[in-house]
């Protein structure tokens, strides 16, 4: 059933409804129960079939019937637990409307794989330049439920091509209460046909469908093929789990295949997304799988300790986006004063 949004109860008068968000308060009567459920437009106050004892800030989900009177309510309700937070916030949250955000570009942890990451003595300690805004993005979602940034990303990429640039500006975006990574893609699909004003749906591929033989990822070669077979604009869906990012959730049916997609256009990867962990246990266990120090994200990791609904997002490159838009291909042409190898001037 497709999740309905507080602010639009009214318009589902007399109908059974999904509604999803945080538990804003909860009080118990001798013989009934209510709850207030909040999402990103607003607060909806549900009145319980049967008891239950949750801390505030779960994530929930919520089923029942739209109700009138005495008032707009949700009625006969039936609760599931989508993420249970590890011990109660140390402060109040409150969640407006979607919001902008800058993050910070100094910062503790590789994030995207130390392998291109620039290191910055920071007074005399390590620091990096931030590769993404991918885990302040995540932990803003637990804040916002919706949220963008605009901002630059640096990559040590020691490849010398016109796809590649120390530094670029990325369109990142990061939302809750997705079911999946197709949430996701729609949003990317709405975004990316309106920057290039053109008409979709976009095809999606499955990776193992259109990988060369066993390879593990697509090459360029891969992507120039994969288009001039599918389309101009075409989706790649699950990756291998192994070679996305830590915080990429796997597909639960099979874990070897990933909830990361990509996104071509015209021969070349212009977007990366997915559906993320959003449980702090798996979190830890992600990390360690791959070699990584839980310690060295514990900032990141308390976000998630305090219940975050199941969320996804996806970054655009917006020279790549601009190179191939414009046919200009190189990034060094699409990038004032670019960045890259050889290039630190003007
Ligand atoms: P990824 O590392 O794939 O994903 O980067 C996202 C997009 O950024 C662009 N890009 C680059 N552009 C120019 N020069 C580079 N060196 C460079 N590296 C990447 C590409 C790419 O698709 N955090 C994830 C995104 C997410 O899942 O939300 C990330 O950074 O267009």
């Amino acid at each position: 059933m497709e999740r309905v949004l507080s602010s639009d109860l009214a318009a589902h008068v007399g109908e059974l409804v999904t509604i999803q968000g945080w538990l804003h308060r909860q009080r118990r009567l001798a013989n009934v129960s209510f709850l207030v459920l909040r999402d990103r437009a607003g607060l909806a106050q549900v009145v319980l079939a049967e008891p239950v004892e949750l801390l505030p800030e779960t994530v929930l989900e919520v089923r029942g019937r739209v109700v009138t009177e005495p008032q707009l309510e949700v009625h006969d309700a039936q609760v599931a637990v989508l993420a249970q937070p590890a011990e109660q916030a140390p402060l109040e949250l409150h969640r407006p409307q979607p919001k902008e955000i800058h993050t910070p570009k100094l910062v503790g942890a590789a994030t995207e794989g130390g392998a291109n990451v620039f290191r910055v003595d920071y007074f005399g300690r390590d620091a990096f330049l931030a590769q993404s805004p991918q885990l302040y993005k995540q932990a803003m979602v637990g804040v916002f439920e919706r949220v963008y940034e605009v901002g630059p990303a640096f990559r040590a990429e020691p490849h010398d091509t016109g796809r590649h640039l120390s530094e670029f500006t990325s369109l990142d975006a990061e939302l809750g209460f997705i079911r999946d990574h197709r949430d996701v893609m729609t949003v990317t699909e709405a975004c990316v046909l309106a920057m290039l004003e053109a008409t979709g749906p976009i095809p999606v591929v499955h990776f193992e469908d259109v990988r060369s033989g066993d390879e593990p990822d697509l090459s360029p070669e891969d992507e120039r093929r994969i288009c001039a077979e599918h389309g101009e604009l075409v989706f790649v869906e699950g990756f291998p789990t192994a070679k996305r990012a830590f915080y990429t959730h796997p597909d639960p049916d099979r874990p070897a295949w990933s909830r990361g997609f990509d996104l071509l256009y015209r021969g070349t990867e212009i977007v990366s997304g997915a559906q993320r962990l959003h449980r702090y246990d798996d979190y830890l266990t992600a990390l360690r799988a791959r070699g990584l120090d839980p310690a060295s994200f514990a900032g990141y990791l308390q976000a998630f300790r305090y219940g975050m609904p199941p969320h996804g997002g996806f970054a655009i490159g917006l020279p790549r986006l601009v190179a191939q838009a414009t046919g200009l291909g190189n990034l060094r042409e699409t990038t004032l004063f670019p960045r890259d190898r050889s290039r630190l001037t003007p």
